[in-house]
């Protein structure tokens, strides 16, 4: 069996749906006939559903769907209504935020208003579907390790977009909707704020997100290499001193002096995620609140150095 498993491919098992540990009340709530699919099966569980639909889901879906729609027929009118320049220039339009003329205040929908709504309603979705990532880890008795993960990359979400603009007392100061004119309110924000590479937040957000590719590499390499020693099957290495796990180990050992072990690799992954918006929300945070101009700052510091004097003639 194991020789038909490499790198892209894995051994779909398969038995009769597993219809999940019994819900402790309202398993109504469990919706959709399980079924198989075959190319699920190539990157994952083949067995689709069911799905749990309780009402915290359900209710962020349609303030989601609503946000999405609100984006999307903004965009829309500002090209006309026209269907073939929506389609043309999808990547280029945009919902923006007010002016910065209006501060926090309400501004007409059509200057700004549209923007507050979305973004109001957007956070009530995101808000929404992290309450029900908790309920369900808690329900199946799990830790609600993924929720605080989440709740990492919301932090930043709403510096960004929330927490940030109010301290600057304006809606102008967050990030448009839209494809390049996020990305343009990224560059942009560098450029305004003396050039984020500066930001030691920034440093220490790419170095998390950097690492967690390394460390994502390194685990996912690791296990695939011992599957054949059943390495994959985690909770049984654990408990059963072994094959496949020891190797692993001694692989590092050999290879860097020092190894993780199964269960601490999993906490270096979940830190090393986590760091990167929670560090980086920090920085953002800092960004015109408390550093006008990250460049100077870094030269104050001792951490850049100024640059020379070339106009002065030297005096
Ligand atoms: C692979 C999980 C699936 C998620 C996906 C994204 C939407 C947006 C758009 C309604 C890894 C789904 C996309 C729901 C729909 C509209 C108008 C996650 C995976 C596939 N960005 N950003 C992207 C968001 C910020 C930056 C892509 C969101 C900050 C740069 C996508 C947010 C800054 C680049 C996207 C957000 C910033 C991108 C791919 C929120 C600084 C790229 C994302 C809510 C952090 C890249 C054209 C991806 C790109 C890209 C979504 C915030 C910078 C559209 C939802 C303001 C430099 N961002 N982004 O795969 O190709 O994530 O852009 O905060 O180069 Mg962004
Ligand atoms: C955006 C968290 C919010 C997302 C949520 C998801 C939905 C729907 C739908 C699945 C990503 C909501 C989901 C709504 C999902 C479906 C269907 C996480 C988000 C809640 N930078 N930079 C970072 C690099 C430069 C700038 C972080 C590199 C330039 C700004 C990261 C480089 C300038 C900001 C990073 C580089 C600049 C950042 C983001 C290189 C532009 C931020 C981490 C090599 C010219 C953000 C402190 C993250 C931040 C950020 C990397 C360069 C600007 C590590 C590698 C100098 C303004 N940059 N950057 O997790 O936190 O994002 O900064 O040049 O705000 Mg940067």
């Amino acid at each position: 069996m194991t020789e038909y498993q490499n790198i892209f491919t894995r051994v779909q098992v398969r038995g009769h749906p597993e219809e999940g540990v019994p819900l402790a009340y309202n398993a109504r709530d469990r919706v959709g006939q399980p079924f198989f699919s075959y190319w699920a099966g190539k990157i994952g569980n083949a067995q689709i559903g069911p799905v749990y639909l309780g009402w915290l889901g359900v209710a962020s879906l349609m303030f989601g769907f609503a946000a999405f729609e609100m984006i999307g027929l903004n965009m829309w009118a500002s090209v006309d209504w026209d269907p073939i320049q929506f389609v043309r220039q999808l990547f280029w339009l945009s919902l923006d935020p007010p002016a910065p003329s209006y501060g926090l205040s309400i501004p007409p929908m059509a200057e700004g208003g549209w923007w507050i709504l979305t973004g109001f309603f957007l956070t009530i979705s995101v808000l929404l579907w992290w309450v029900r990532m908790y309920r369900r880890a808690i329900e199946l008795g799990m830790g609600t390790h993924v929720a605080w993960a989440f709740a990492s990359a919301i932090w930043l979400f709403l510096v960004l977009g929330f927490i940030r603009p109010v301290l600057m007392g304006s809606w102008s100061e967050a990030v448009p909707f839209g494809i390049f004119s996020h990305l343009d309110w990224t560059a942009a924000f560098s450029i305004r704020y003396g050039n984020l590479f500066y930001n030691p937040f920034h440093m220490l957000s790419i170095a998390f997100l950097y690492g967690s590719a390394v460390l994502f590499a390194m685990h996912g390499a690791t296990i695939l290499a011992v599957s054949r020693y059943g390495g994959d099957r985690e909770i049984e290495q654990i408990v059963d001193r072994g094959t496949a796990s020891e190797r692993a180990g001694l692989f590092w050992r050999w290879t860097m002096g020092f190894n993780a072990t199964m269960e601490s690799i999993h906490r270096w992954a979940w830190w090393f995620a986590v760091l990167c918006p929670l560090t980086g929300g920090i920085g953002i945070l800092l960004t015109g609140t408390v550093v006008d101009n990250w460049y100077l700052w870094a030269v104050k510091h001792g951490v850049a150095p100024s640059y020379p004097d070339v106009w002065s003639g030297g005096n």
